[in-house]
């Protein structure tokens, strides 16, 4: 049986990928960090089935050791790194910190499979998640995997610097090491502070009536967005391959965030202009304008295809969060039920 190593195992990719390697018969680790509240919403379904369908173990990227012991101790085949300070506005709050977590913690997890494939003498192979953020400013369009990079925030730059790390332990070291440069992919489970969820957060509780306004900053953006239910198969394919490389993944397509405020809108009966304001709090000290992926070489290399459109996206993360609108209305019109998780 094959086992596999999650970084990031309770986010957005990390929820998703478990599942799919579990419904591919691996044994599957994850990594959490200890908080004094719970993390695990995302993957409570694996961890509470019977058998339970992953094993988690504490760990942090910026503790090495820590992941050193945690490589001896599973000996996975495959190790993904999905774990990251992923959010490109933080990012500008903490630079420092940013950078220790998503471009230093790639180098520890690269330096704890070196040393540990030296004394096993077993492969483990390691995927990146690397993102077209990295672009930045871009240089052309669209964006393959011979675009240079021009990241534009410090979550960028720690991201190119986590790429470059990866292709050095491959080009030194001979590890099987393969990046995925990932362009934005989002679901129902994607974190509310990103602007897609929250714009179908706020568009669905507006609908009912829980909220007035949806505060955002840059419309004019525009992004190629895609489902992470699909992503993550692309992910699991690299890995797969004989040889280590990097791939563009991407839809092909791109949106302007206007773009999928109407979208959302106009699916709820409902005219986004309005019901959106400004906020000048949500614009960035320097934005991505346009980020637009051509992902041939993973369809021809990896037979890598999105099985949903931008449209199967919207609609998805659309009825999730009615369902979630209307469960905070039932509360707020009845308290939360007697007995219940959320008594
Ligand atoms: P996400 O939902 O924000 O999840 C990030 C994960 O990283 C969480 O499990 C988080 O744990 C964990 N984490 C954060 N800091 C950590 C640390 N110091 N040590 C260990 N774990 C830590 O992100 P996502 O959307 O799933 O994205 C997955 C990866 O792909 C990230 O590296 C992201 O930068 C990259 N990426 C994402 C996209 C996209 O559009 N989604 C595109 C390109 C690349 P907690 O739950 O404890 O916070
Ligand atoms: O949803 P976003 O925060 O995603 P962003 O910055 O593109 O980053 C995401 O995708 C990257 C891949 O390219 C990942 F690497 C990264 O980890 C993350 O998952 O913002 C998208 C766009 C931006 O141009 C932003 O300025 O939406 C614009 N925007 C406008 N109003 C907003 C808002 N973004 C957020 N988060 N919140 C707003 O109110």
């Amino acid at each position: 049986m094959k086992r596999a190593l999650i970084t990031g195992i309770t986010g957005q990719d990390g929820s998703y990928l478990a599942e799919l390697l579990i419904a591919k018969g691996y044994d599957v680790h994850g990594v959490i960090r200890r908080s004094s509240t719970f993390s695990t919403q995302r993957i409570e379904h694996l961890m509470f089935s019977d058998p339970p369908g992953v094993t988690l173990h504490y760990g942090d990227l910026s503790d090495g050791n820590g992941l050193m012991r945690l490589l001896r101790e599973i000996q996975p085949h495959e190790v993904y790194n999905l774990a990251a300070q992923s959010h490109v506005s933080v990012s500008f709050a903490q630079p420092t910190y940013t950078a220790d977590v998503t471009a230093l913690g790639t180098l520890r997890m690269l330096e704890a499979i070196r040393e540990v494939q030296d004394v096993t003498g077993r492969q483990i192979r390691f995927y990146q998640a690397s993102s077209s953020e990295m672009f930045g400013k871009v240089v052309e369009t669209p964006q393959t995997e011979a675009t240079p990079f021009h990241p534009r925030s410090p979550y960028g730059v720690a991201k190119v610097y986590a790429h470059w790390a990866t292709v050095n332990y491959r080009e030194a070291y001979g590890l099987h090491a393969s990046c995925g440069i990932l362009f934005n992919h989002e679901s129902p489970r994607r974190g509310e502070t990103f602007v897609t969820r929250k714009i179908t957060r706020a568009a669905t509780r507006i609908k009912l009536g829980l909220q007035d306004k949806l505060y955002l900053g840059n419309l004019d953006a525009k992004r190629d967005w895609g489902f992470a239910g699909d992503y993550v198969e692309a992910m699991w394919l690299m890995l797969q391959q004989e040889s280590p490389d990097d791939y563009v993944v991407a839809s092909g397509e791109t949106h302007s965030v206007a773009e999928f405020c109407d979208a959302v809108f106009s699916r709820l009966g409902m005219l986004a202009h309005e019901h959106v304001a400004f906020d000048p709090s949500q614009q960035r000290p320097a934005e991505v304008d346009l980020l637009l992926g051509n992902p041939a070489k993973a369809a021809q290399t990896l037979g890598w295809k999105p099985a949903h459109t931008f449209g199967d996206l919207v609609d998805m993360m659309v009825e999730h969060d009615k369902s979630v609108a209307k469960m905070e209305m039932l509360i707020a019109l009845n308290g939360k039920p007697e007995g219940s998780a959320l008594a």
